[in-house]
Order: C-alpha cells, then structure tokens, then sequence
C-alpha cells in the first residue's frame, strides 16, 4: 500500500518511522511518503492561507497549493495498481472514523491524506479532488483538533495495523476491541495473587470452554456498562 500525507507540518509524521509501521516500511509492505504542502507555493512567503470571502474569523488554506499537490500525488502513476487513489481529508465535519472504516481503507492500495489547518480548507479543493479519486471527510470524533496532523496519525496506525503482515500475528487482531462490535475482554498475566488481588479462578481452571464462556460475559457486560451504544441501547 502506498500513503502520502500532506501538511504544513511534516516533522509532525516522524513517529510514524518508529514501531510496527517503521517495520512495515522497511519490509516493503507500506510506502508512506510525507510532503510539506509548502513545497506547491511559488511565491517568497511560501503562503498556503488567505482571508475568508464574506469576512469571518481566522483563515482559510489557498486552493492552488493544494491543487498542485494534488495533480501531482493522484495521477495514478504512484498507485501500486495505477489506480485512482482515495484521497482523505481529516474534518471534524466529516463521518465518523470507526474500526470498519479502518477495514475498508486498509483494502486499497493508494490514500493521499490532506492535513488541514486554520479555519479549513477552500471548499473547491473539496470538488476537484472528486475529479482524482474518491474523496472521503472523515472525523475522529465529536471534539475539535487543531489541525488534521494528530488525526492522520491516528488514522494510518489504525489503517496500517490491518495490512496484512504488518501485525506478526494476525489472531492477535481478532480479539481486539471492536473486531466483534464488543469491547476487550479483560487480561491478567503473573502473580496469581498481587497487592492482594486475584487473578479471576476460571483463568486458571484450564476448562477452555469455560473461560471462552467467561471472557464473552465479561465483553457484554463492559460493553453494557460502558459503551451501551455499541449494543443498540
Ligand atoms: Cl479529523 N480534524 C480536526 N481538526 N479536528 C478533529 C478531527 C479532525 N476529528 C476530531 N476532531
């Protein structure tokens, strides 16, 4: 899979080279490239924002920048299978991020991610991206960030992690919150007894069907208690 992010702060991406994605980059299996928007402006300044038509707070990221950084990351030529690629823009206006959303963006083979910041993004971007790939606005969730770097991180771990061979082993992905609709089961390793605590008896009883049957009532009833809306209610 190929991935290429754009942001006025590229250093910001760093920490992406460390763990299991920088494994995943140095085997061949994801090819992240990061880019300075600044590097599609023309002018002395390098400006990437301009004041709001029809006045307004705060600023608004010039569409030509990201026009040109555009034309020349989704031209297909890049896309592992020559494609068109899907072209992401972090927002806090956009649908929700979610593990199946994860699942679908880690089946393509080509994400452009455009990090916005100020008061957002000239809307016609929006439009003309359309004419590239598909375009998806995606949020992490009901509170505001200042900019889409922080969100892009979160975004590729979560989307990286489901490529297959980039998580050693893969049945340690279908246990995980949210793989099943339900939170986590809870884990315990040595002592048995710590702080006067003990580890759940079942745990230790070596009755498989019995602690399969344990760990799912403990998935429900967390998930009742803190997450009901997982379960409809
Ligand atoms: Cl994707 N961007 C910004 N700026 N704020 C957010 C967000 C994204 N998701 C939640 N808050």
């Amino acid at each position: 899979m190929r991935i290429d992010v754009v942001s006025i702060f590229p250093s910001y991406f760093d920490g992406l080279t460390l763990s299991l994605l920088g494994k995943a980059q140095d085997a061949g299996i994801l090819d992240l490239q990061v880019h300075d928007l600044r590097d599609w402006t023309h002018d002395r300044h390098r400006t990437v924002d301009d004041t709001p038509y029809g006045g307004g707070a705060g600023m608004v990221m010039k569409p030509e920048p990201w026009g040109a950084a555009l034309d020349s990351l989704a031209d297909g030529s890049l896309s592992p299978s020559k494609g068109r690629p899907t072209i992401i823009f972090p927002s806090p206006a956009g649908e929700v991020f979610t593990q199946a959303t994860a699942r679908d963006l880690a089946a393509r083979d080509h994400l452009i991610f455009g990090c916005g910041r100020y008061e957002g993004i000239d809307e016609r971007v929006f439009d003309y991206a359309a004419s590239l790939g598909e375009v998806r606005l995606i949020s992490l969730g009901d509170y505001v960030l200042n900019g889409g770097e922080v969100a892009v991180m979160a975004m590729t771990e979560a989307i990286g992690r489901l490529i297959p061979g980039v998580v050693g082993n893969p049945e340690s992905l279908v246990e995980e919150s949210h793989e099943d609709g339900l939170l986590e089961y809870p884990s315990y390793t040595k002592p048995s007894v710590w702080r006067d605590r003990d580890v759940p008896p079942v745990l230790l009883s070596g009755n498989h069907g019995a602690i399969a049957a344990w760990r799912h009532e403990q998935q429900l009833e967390r998930t009742r208690t803190r997450r009901p809306d997982l379960l409809g209610e």
